[in-house]
């Protein structure tokens, strides 16, 4: 889909429901390259942290704003067909706010509460919640793994409170109650390749993975230009996105595993 062009219908969808899935936005070859260059790469395998669930389910990850790689994570967060349709999407020219990877791994990733991404960046003092993230599927990710589940529609009710619930920091679960008895409640089961565009507003949430199958997810964020926000390490303000063409992800993809090979 290296051509892809998200219709007036889809973009309508997204901000309709608050998210927008996209089948096969990558193919084979680019997430095969995602993953074996994730799964392998020395310097992010060090950046990895780890986090608790209330059960004491640990999910881990590691985030950056580095904008200023020829790697594959670049290629894919730099990239026309996911920045033109982010852009579209929030209606204004988008920057890179930061990429990160979400590794759930079999039997021992744990779960991630009912949050708005808003809840945690309204810290960082962005005045509006005119953002949003695209998570990609690594791996095939599904109920079973502890795929991504949304309130279809909640971008609409606002920043809900945040507080600190269990170990995470999650949504007020009064109001996620009231909001899940009007909204569906959707699982964004995905193959790998597939991209969940979201709202920074959207409700979401994801069980542990009780499979043998790892989940493995690329989540890039984007912020609009006209929102200000602090510049932050990790969470920076306005800088201009440069965008790559498609086929930087295969060219560059191929580039660093080879790069990663033992000599
Ligand atoms: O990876 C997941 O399952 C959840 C990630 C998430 O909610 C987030 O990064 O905001």
């Amino acid at each position: 889909m290296g051509t892809f062009q998200a219709s007036d219908a889809q973009i309508a969808q997204f901000q309709e429901d608050g998210f927008l899935m996209v089948e096969g936005l990558y193919d084979a070859e680019e997430m095969d390259l995602l993953l074996k260059v994730s799964k392998t790469d020395p310097e992010k395998n060090e950046m990895v942290y780890p986090t608790k669930d209330a059960d004491g389910g640990e999910s881990k990850l590691w985030l950056t704003a580095d904008i200023d790689r020829d790697d594959i994570y670049n290629a894919i967060c730099h990239g026309r067909r996911m920045v033109e349709t982010m852009a579209r999407a929030m209606e204004d020219e988008v920057y890179l706010y930061h990429y990160k990877m979400m590794v759930k791994e079999p039997r021992v990733g744990g779960a991630w509460e009912w949050h708005q991404d808003y809840g945690y960046w309204y810290n960082n003092n962005c005045l509006f919640p005119d953002m949003a993230s695209c998570m990609i599927a690594v791996d095939r990710a599904y109920k079973g793994n502890g795929c991504l589940q949304v309130l279809k529609g909640s971008h609409k009710l606002g920043r809900i409170e945040h507080g600190t619930y269990g170990t995470q920091t999650g949504a007020d679960p009064e109001r996620v109650a009231l909001a899940s008895k009007h909204l569906e409640h959707v699982y964004c089961e995905m193959e790998p390749g597939t991209a969940l565009f979201f709202h920074a507003n959207l409700l979401h949430r994801s069980d542990a993975n009780t499979s043998d199958d790892p989940r493995w997810s690329l989540i890039c964020c984007y912020n609009t230009k006209h929102n200000p926000c602090d510049n932050k390490s990790g969470h920076p303000t306005y800088r201009p996105l440069e965008i790559w063409g498609d086929d930087k992800v295969k060219e560059v993809g191929r580039r660093q595993w080879e790069s990663l090979q033992p000599v």
